[in-house]
C-alpha cells in the first residue's frame, strides 16, 4: 500500500504538483522522497547559472561556491539548490551530437550529491514549483566604480545594471532569456546585483531583501569561495562523484588496455565518498604515465606555460623513463592534425577513443570525465599549467590517496624559465 503510494506521489512530483501537496497531505505520515522533499515546509529555491564562455571543469568549481551559500542559507530556512542543465559548452563540439538540456545524474552521482546539501534537476524543481517560471533573476556584477580607492571590502548591493540584459521581455511581461534551452522557462523579474566577495555574503540579502521562492543567481562565477581548499570546499568536492556508468567505463578501459584494477593498484572506492579516506601515498596507481595535454586555446594564445608536441613528447619519454612505465595514456583535447602528428612521435601513446554511439550516449562532458578517471589512476600523472580540467584530476588523485609527489606536476613551456608546479592542496577532512 504504501509503496503503491509512494510510487503515485512519486509520479505527481513529475507532472502534478498541485496535486501532489493535496495527496501528502491527506496521508498519516510525512513522505519522504529520493531527493529529500518534504511536504510539510515551503522551500526555497537557488538556482545559478555561469558566465557562458566558462568550461565544464570552472563550472564544476561554480557549484562548490554555491554550495556553500546554501549550506549558509539553510542556517535559516529551507532552501535547496537546482541544478543548472548542462549544454551548449563551447568545448562541447562533437558534431551531431545532442549537448543541450543534461541532467547533472548523467555525470555525477545524485546521491553522493544529496548527502552534501539538498539539490536536485531543473526538471524537479520546474515540477515541484508549479511550473517553468522563476520568481527573480539576480545578474551578478562587479562595481561600476571599480574597488573605491584600491581598498578591498566585501559588499552586496543592488544597482543599476552595468552590461546589457542577456534577458528580454516578452508580450505578456516576463522576461525570456538562456535558460539552458528550457524555451518554455520564464522569468518574473530580472534585476541587478553588484557584489563582491566570497559566496556567502550573498546570503544576508537573499534572507532579508528577497521575498521570492525561486532565485537565479546569473554570473554566479562573480563570487568567491568562502574558504578554498578548506573543510567545506573539500566536503563538497568529495560529493561530486562521478555517476557510476562512467566509472564502470573508465575501469574497464584501464583493466583492458593498461594492466589497472584498483586491486593491483591500491585505489580502493568507496561509493560512499563520507567514508574514503584514503592516506595520502597510499595508492600506487597503475602501471602507466597519465597525461593532459590541453591544446585548442591554450596553444592558440601562444602561451609560454605550454610546450611544443615536440617539447611534450620528449617530456613524457623521460618521465616513463624515469618511473620504468611502458605504457602511457594521454588525455587531450588536441584537433586532428595535431593528434596525427603526436601518434607519429608517440605511436605508443593510449587514448580512450569512443565510436560515434558511445559519444552519442556519453556526450563530450562524459568522455571528459574517463579521461579524467583514467589519469587519475596513473602510477603518476603530468598536466597542463593553469587548466581545470588538470585541476580537477589532481583533486581526484588526492581523494584516492597519491603521492603528491606524483600528482602536482605539469608541463613547461619549451623556453619557460621558472616553471612553477602546482600547488599540493591537501584536503582536510
Ligand atoms: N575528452 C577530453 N576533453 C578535453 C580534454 N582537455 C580539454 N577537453 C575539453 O575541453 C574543455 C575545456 O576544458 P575545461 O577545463 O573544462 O574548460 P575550462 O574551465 O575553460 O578550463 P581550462 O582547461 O582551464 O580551459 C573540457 O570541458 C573538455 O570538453 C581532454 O584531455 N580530454
Ligand atoms: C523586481 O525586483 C526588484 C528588486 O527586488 C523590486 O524592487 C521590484 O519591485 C520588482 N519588480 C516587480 C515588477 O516585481
Ligand atoms: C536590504 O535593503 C535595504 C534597502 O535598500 C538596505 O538598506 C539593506 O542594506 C539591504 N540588506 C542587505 C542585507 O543587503
Ligand atoms: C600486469 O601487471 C602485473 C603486475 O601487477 C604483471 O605481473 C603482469 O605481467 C602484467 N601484465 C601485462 C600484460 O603486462
Amino acid at each position: 500500500m504504501e509503496l503503491v503510494l509512494r510510487d503515485q506521489v512519486r509520479f505527481s512530483v513529475m507532472w502534478t504538483p498541485r496535486n501532489l501537496v493535496l495527496l501528502t497531505i491527506s496521508t498519516a505520515e510525512p513522505v519522504m522522497f529520493s531527493g529529500g522533499w518534504s511536504p510539510h515546509t515551503l522551500r526555497n529555491y537557488l538556482l545559478y547559472d555561469v558566465n557562458p564562455p566558462e568550461g565544464f571543469n570552472l563550472r564544476r568549481d561554480v557549484y562548490i561556491r554555491m554550495a556553500s551559500l546554501l549550506k549558509t542559507l539553510r542556517k535559516q530556512g529551507d532552501w535547496v539548490l537546482v541544478l543548472p542543465p548542462w549544454g551548449r559548452l563551447y568545448h562541447w563540439q562533437s558534431p551531431d551530437v545532442h549537448q543541450v538540456r543534461i541532467p547533472w545524474a548523467e555525470f555525477f552521482s545524485l546521491t553522493s550529491l544529496q548527502t552534501n546539501v539538498p539539490v536536485i534537476e531543473y526538471e524537479e524543481f520546474i515540477a515541484e514549483s508549479g511550473g517553468p517560471f522563476i520568481d527573480q533573476v539576480l545578474v551578478m556584477q562587479n562595481y561600476a566604480e571599480g574597488w573605491t580607492e584600491g581598498k578591498w571590502e566585501e559588499k552586496v548591493d543592488e544597482r543599476p545594471c552595468i552590461d546589457r540584459l542577456m534577458y528580454t521581455k516578452d508580450k505578456q511581461g516576463y522576461y525570456r532569456g538562456w535558460f539552458w534551452g528550457y524555451e518554455e522557462t520564464r522569468a518574473l523579474n530580472v534585476t541587478c546585483l553588484s557584489a563582491q566577495g566570497h559566496a556567502s555574503i550573498l546570503a544576508p540579502f537573499l534572507q532579508e531583501n528577497i521575498t521570492a521562492t525561486s532565485v537565479l543567481l546569473d554570473r554566479a562565477e562573480t563570487v568567491l569561495h568562502d574558504h578554498y581548499a578548506g573543510k567545506d570546499y573539500w566536503d563538497t568536492r568529495r560529493s561530486m562523484v562521478f555517476a557510476k556508468h562512467l566509472r564502470v567505463i573508465g575501469d574497464q578501459f584501464r583493466a583492458k588496455y593498461l594492466n589497472s584494477t584498483d586491486e593491483k593498484d591500491h585505489t580502493p572506492y568507496n561509493e560512499d565518498w563520507t567514508r574514503m579516506r584514503a592516506k595520502l601515498g597510499s595508492a600506487k596507481g597503475g602501471p602507466y604515465l597519465g597525461v593532459h595535454l590541453r591544446r585548442k586555446d591554450f596553444i592558440w594564445g601562444h602561451r609560454d606555460d605550454v610546450p611544443s608536441l615536440k617539447g611534450a613528447v620528449k617530456k613524457i619519454r623521460s618521465l616513463m623513463k624515469k618511473n620504468k612505465l611502458e605504457n602511457v595514456f594521454v588525455a587531450t583535447d588536441a584537433d586532428e592534425e595535431e593528434m596525427a602528428k603526436l601518434r607519429k612521435m608517440l605511436p605508443e601513446m593510449v587514448r580512450y577513443e569512443p565510436s560515434w554511439e558511445d559519444l552519442e550516449l556519453l556526450k563530450d562532458g562524459g568522455v571528459a570525465i574517463i579521461d579524467q578517471w583514467i589519469c587519475a589512476h596513473s602510477r603518476y600523472f603530468i598536466g597542463t599549467s593553469v587548466s581545470t580540467f588538470s585541476f580537477r584530476i589532481h583533486e581526484e588523485r588526492e581523494i584516492l590517496g597519491f603521492d603528491p609527489k606524483t600528482t602536482y606536476n605539469r608541463f613547461c613551456g619549451d623556453s619557460e624559465k621558472e616553471c612553477e608546479q602546482p600547488t599540493h592542496w591537501k584536503i582536510v577532512y
